[in-house]
């Protein structure tokens, strides 16, 4: 046993990037929240304004015994779509951009080589625009976001399941 590691990215709407992260082996906890804008506390409302700079982000900590920080990079870009600036899907606003927030150097690294990987991989037709970018203020989100689809029935980003 190694101890926890965190991971934090930004993928679209939160709801979603985390009942999918909540599937993976591995990951041990997950987390909806703010980050990397520039004001303090965000509330929903105030991050949907697009004015506070906030992305809509997924905290997690996961177990590197079971899971690679690189499984969970491949996981994330098999998820959403990261040649979209500041828009996922029907979601427009740099609140839903794509990002990576790494907690050190190697996350970093790996960060940087998967997305030269995809880029050359030919499975895109433009550019990966996903930004990687120091981890900072995390703030979650509200109870009500926490876990949202499991709480609502839903899959994705608001899809009804069955
Ligand atoms: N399309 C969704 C986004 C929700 S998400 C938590 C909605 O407008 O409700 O940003």
């Amino acid at each position: 046993m190694v101890g926890l590691r965190k991971a934090m990215f930004g993928a679209g709407c939160f709801w979603g990037v985390q009942s999918s992260f909540d599937g993976v082996e591995g990951v041990v906890m997950t987390t909806a929240g703010y980050s990397d804008g520039h004001t303090r506390d965000p509330t929903y409302d105030e991050v949907c304004t697009d004015s506070t700079g906030h992305a809509e982000v997924v905290l997690m900590e996961f177990d590197p015994a079971l899971v690679s920080y690189r499984d969970l990079l491949i996981h994330l870009f098999s998820i959403h779509d990261p040649t979209t600036p500041d828009r996922q899907g029907v979601d427009l606003g740099s609140q839903y951009r794509s990002s990576i927030m790494y907690f050190n150097d190697e996350q970093k690294e790996e960060a940087v080589r998967v997305i030269s990987e995809l880029d050359a991989s030919g499975n895109y037709s433009s550019p990966i625009v996903t930004g990687v970018v120091p981890a900072g203020d995390f703030y979650p989100a509200e109870e009500y976001h926490q876990k949202y689809n499991e709480k609502h029935g839903i899959a994705g980003c608001g899809i009804q399941l069955g």
